[in-house]
């Protein structure tokens, strides 16, 4: 088993490599996820397979690339529409969207405003209620070809969203709201891509608060429908990461607080752990 990890070394902010056995070896051709996404899957693959005695050491992160796009889909499983009409003072644009041909598709992140395992996760300060939303990310080339799978936490405020559909980008889009990884399982390695399990727990002083699972076998579209949206009129030239959303809400009494530890598994991909951290409304004055 293997998988394309990015680790952060004396030099490079984002260098790609291929995992085995917790080990990182150089892929010859390609230095990061963005020059790997610019290749068909074919010529990447043939790069990825051959046989590499190059050991690098690093630190494990997000598996993106300094130019990453991160996308998210949404209301693509039936909890998640059913979550949404409960908490939204305007529940019929969920059901609408949930049944329409054209999914909703939103920009997440970028590589800066992303996270890899380990990595803290924010709650933001100005919100009531927050959840994490467990999902599968799929990685996808710039000719729109699949290349593998992760993990995302599209973390969101959910009293903001709840309170209008039109906070949306608010609710989802802050400083710690995105994580990845914990790397990528390259396609051609997982068995019945479209059927894995999906399961997350909030843990809270050592003890589970809310655990849930599902499967993609319940997610309502296709991943090439998903992709064939993506990519109408926009151009990806190094590719993007496409969240394919969440098909796990915890029930309306459940919000993350400081100091939570989420952990999400998926079959074949690997398990993303985020520790979670209060985003401050001053963030801005704060970070260097
Ligand atoms: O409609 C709002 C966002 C939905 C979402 O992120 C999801 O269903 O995962
Ligand atoms: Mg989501």
């Amino acid at each position: 088993m293997s998988h394309i990890a990015v680790i952060q070394t004396p030099t490079e902010a984002y260098k790609l490599v291929k995992e085995i056995n917790g080990k990182y070896f150089e892929i010859a051709g390609v230095k990061t996820l963005s020059e790997a996404l610019a290749l068909h899957m074919g010529a990447f693959r043939k790069l990825y397979e051959a046989p590499s005695d190059k050991e690098v050491k690093g630190k494990l992160v997000a598996p993106v690339a300094a130019d990453s796009e991160i996308w998210g889909a949404g209301v693509t499983y039936q909890r998640s529409r059913d979550a949404r009409k409960e908490e939204s003072g305007i529940p019929d644009v969920y059901q609408l969207v949930y049944e329409a041909d054209r999914p909703e598709l939103f920009f997440k992140a970028t590589a800066r405003r992303t996270v890899g395992t380990e990595g803290e996760v924010g709650i933001r300060e100005d919100a009531k209620t927050s959840v994490p939303e467990p999902e599968v990310a799929i990685i996808i080339n710039k000719f729109s070809e699949l290349i593998g799978m992760s993990i995302c936490n599209d973390m969101t405020s959910r009293n903001i969203e709840g309170e209008n559909p039109l906070y949306l980008s608010q609710a989802k889009i802050y400083y710690g709201s995105n994580a990845l990884g914990p790397m990528i399982r390259p396609i051609w390695e997982i068995v019945d891509h479209d059927k894995l399990d999906i399961y997350a727990k909030i843990e809270r002083g050592g003890s589970i608060v809310w655990q849930a699972e599902t499967s993609l076998k319940s997610l309502n579209r296709s991943f090439d429908d998903l992709i064939d949206y993506l990519f109408k009129c926009q151009h990806f030239p190094v590719g993007a990461i496409l969240s394919t959303g969440t098909g796990i809400v915890p029930p309306l009494d459940i919000s993350l607080l400081a100091g939570d530890l989420v952990t999400i598994t998926v079959d074949q991909i690997g398990t993303l752990v985020n520790k979670v951290v209060v985003t401050p409304e001053d963030i801005n004055e704060r970070i260097k």
